[in-house]
């Protein structure tokens, strides 16, 4: 008996249970999902791009020719036989790349040509390069232009990095806690390193070369000296091994008191020649198990680390004495700028400048101090270091937070690539107009040749590796950033939420202006205007601007924002603590002027008219309340967006803003009644008072808070 009606209904079940399972996603996948392109918008590509030919034997070419294939294998299906090659190679391993005399010169050490050229008299496509890392490289940049469906006919793609080393800063500890980490536990299994070797940690290798990082610091700064202790020496040398093929180098963070804790030394004051022989011996015996290692990274006389101060000695002592260590293998010491200490009375976002620009030119060629973007630490918002253009004779790289430490952590949407583009596109002015933070980073102002990026690094076992969906994107900001730090944000989110969502303009047009605007949502609701370390006492979580009794000032948010009877603010001026000194008089007047920064640099009164032509304390409410609107939009654009996302990623993300919409009303509502009680004055009609009493909010506590 025929049933047409009933086998109609079975056809359209079994399609919707296929098209379920096939679109099923949790976010393993990151940016690298390789799903069918429709059939019309894969034609040109497949009639472009054919079978993937790689050139020479390596594990890295090898490594590349399978991502290719892969990925165009998932996005466009088999290669159709009649359409041209892709030819992998250099022109060492290959002959016929070779005989293309491509100008692979200004490629460097990591770059790459991807170009449609003629071989052996048919058409193909060719991703040429120096080095296999640039192949590696090359490959997955095409792969992005049919990802993010660019047009590929007349390839001619130039690319080098702008930026040497590009890491990522693991804060992982050997427990496998990850401070400030908000994406489950450390990869790194240390307990079962290195007999047994996670398949993430191939995953984890590819999507860092898809971006072009090129290192990882395996363990946080604030160290253990059993790193660097010969078993986990070996450990570390199981994961370099696995990320190697990768381009990726394995870098530790060195613990000062080393050589008292695992080396049976009295002391570890850099001068002393036992000290000195200790860390030249480790560091051979580490070169010994990973001839690669990119070196230390260093957390030194900070926040209760040892130090070479500890000694009397300075800053440059010791990292000169770590860079003696490794100069001979090629190793380079990433000494940190944060440094601060409440027995000084002078203003903590001061102390950094203090301390290093004494210094340059005392550091030893193969050391680089790293910085963080801002004075204080990874705000909302900060005004850039004012280290960066001030030592001319000392190279600094950029530390950013990609883990959102003071963002919400991961339920709260805040897409960091404005963020990371206002510090690189600020003008310290140093060298005139045009002296921005980027070519300080890129070595360009004061023509350094070790330059570098750092990225505190949001990466857990979570299944979508980050903490939630688009904190994935963060990852991916910074490591385009990392390798050319003048690319645009907008840019750069497009690109990510074509590969990681899709390439359907109605989805991207409402999904990147969303992402452009989260961050300075974040900074309305939490710390608008300026102010700056309102959270939580240690764990960072919500607002705690009333705390004023913890055992350092400089750690507690009345320090910061100095709320009374007269205003509110950091005076940063000549009346206050002068902080601006430290900035290019030009640079001084541009942050001054701009009223993003406030109440970074000034105390300023309730009742001042700011460019709104409201007053400050109005203008605080206004602030606050649209940061909690801008979520709710967040939440209905989102909410639009169900069409073209899978069900599950699409929950997940609706379910994180609506948490994050909750928390922004929190830190709003806290917030104003705790500045009301210093301003007097009543909310501008028509907005809402605080839904609890202040004594709610400073009543709250969070013992299990993530990430301390
Ligand atoms: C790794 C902030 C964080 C600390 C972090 C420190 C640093 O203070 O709260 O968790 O320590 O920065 O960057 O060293």
């Amino acid at each position: 008996m025929k049933r047409p009606g009933l086998m109609r209904a079975l056809v359209a079940l079994f399609a919707l249970i296929t098209a379920t399972a096939a679109h099923a996603e949790d976010g393993y996948d990151l940016w690298l999902r390789y799903r069918p392109a429709p059939a019309a918008e894969a034609a040109p590509y497949r009639a472009a791009l054919g079978e993937v030919v790689v050139e020479g034997r390596s594990p890295t070419l090898a490594i590349a020719g399978d991502e290719l294939r892969r990925g165009l294998g998932g996005t466009l299906g088999a290669p159709a036989a009649d359409a041209p090659p892709v030819i992998l190679g250099t022109p060492g391993s290959s002959p016929r790349i070779a005989a293309l005399r491509l100008p692979l010169q200004a490629a460097g050490a990591e770059g790459y040509l991807i170009r449609s050229v003629t071989v052996d008299g048919r058409p193909a496509t060719v991703v040429a390069a120096n080095s296999e890392a640039g192949v590696l490289y090359g490959a997955f940049h095409l792969l992005r232009l049919v990802q993010t469906r660019r047009p590929i006919a007349r390839l001619d793609v130039a690319e080098a990095p702008k930026v040497k080393v590009r890491v990522l800063n693991h804060w992982d500890n050997l427990d496998r806690t990850v401070e400030r980490g908000y994406a489950g536990f450390s990869l790194w299994d240390w307990h079962k390193l290195p007999d047994w070797k996670d398949s993430r940690y191939v995953d984890y290798a590819r999507a860092n070369a898809s971006l072009g990082i090129n290192g990882t610091v395996l363990n946080n700064v604030n160290a253990k000296a059993d790193s660097l202790t010969a078993p986990y020496i070996e450990k570390a040398a199981a994961l370099a091994d696995t990320f190697r093929p990768y381009g990726i180098k394995v870098y530790l963070s060195a613990r000062f008191s080393s050589p008292i804790e695992i080396g049976g030394l009295k002391t570890a004051d850099p001068l002393d020649p036992t000290v000195r022989a200790f860390w030249k011996a480790k560091a051979d015996e580490i070169y010994r198990a990973i001839p690669d290692f990119g070196g230390f990274l260093v957390k030194a006389n900070s926040e209760g680390q040892p130090g070479p101060q500890d000694y009397g000695r300075s800053h440059a002592d010791g990292a000169n004495m770590l860079a003696e260590a490794v100069g001979p293998h090629g190793g380079i010491v990433m000494w940190r700028a944060f440094v601060y200490s409440n027995e000084q009375p002078e203003d903590r976002a001061k102390q950094a400048y203090n301390e290093f620009v004494p210094l340059d030119g005392r550091f030893a060629p193969n050391v680089i101090v790293q910085v963080k973007n801002g004075a204080i630490d990874f705000q909302p918002r900060e005004p850039f270091h004012p280290l960066f253009g001030a030592t001319p004779k000392t190279p600094l790289m950029l530390e950013v937070q990609i883990t959102k430490e003071y963002l919400g952590f991961a339920t709260h949407l805040a897409y960091l690539g404005p963020m990371y583009e206002e510090t690189l596109d600020a003008d310290t002015w140093r060298r005139g107009k045009g002296s921005t933070v980027a070519r300080v980073v890129d070595g360009s102002l004061f023509g350094h040749r070790l330059t570098g990026m750092a990225g505190v690094a949001n990466i857990g076992t979570d299944r979508n590796w980050s903490g939630s969906q688009f904190d994935q994107a963060n990852w991916y900001v910074f490591g385009r950033m990392a390798w050319d730090p003048y690319l645009s944000s907008r840019d750069i989110a497009g690109e990510w939420a074509r590969m990681t969502f899709s390439n359907d303009p109605r989805f991207l047009g409402p999904v990147v202006d969303m992402m452009m605007g989260s961050r300075e949502a974040v900074v309305d609701y939490m710390t608008p205007l300026g102010l700056h370390h309102l959270m939580g006492t240690s764990h960072h979580y919500g607002p705690a601007p009333w705390v004023d009794d913890l055992g350092r000032a400089d750690w507690t948010p009345v320090y910061y924002h100095r709320a009374d009877a007269a205003g509110i603010g950091f005076d940063r001026t000549k009346t206050g603590s002068d902080a601006i000194s430290q900035y290019a008089p030009r640079a001084a007047a541009e942050l001054l002027a701009d009223e993003k920064n406030l109440l970074w640099f000034r105390h300023v009164a309730w009742d001042r008219k700011v460019s709104s032509g409201r007053t400050l304390w109005d203008e605080l409410v206004v602030r606050y309340t649209d940061g909690v609107r801008q979520v709710s939009q967040m939440r209905r654009t989102w909410a639009a967006m169900a069409p073209h996302v899978d069900a599950e990623r699409h929950a997940e993300v609706a379910a994180f803003l609506a948490i994050q919409e909750q928390e922004a009303q929190w830190w709003r509502d806290a917030c104003l009644a705790y500045f009301q009680t210093f301003s007097k004055r009543p909310l501008p009609a028509g907005y809402a008072p605080p839904a609890h009493p202040l004594a709610h909010y400073k009543a709250l506590r969070f013992p299990y808070a993530p990430g301390i």
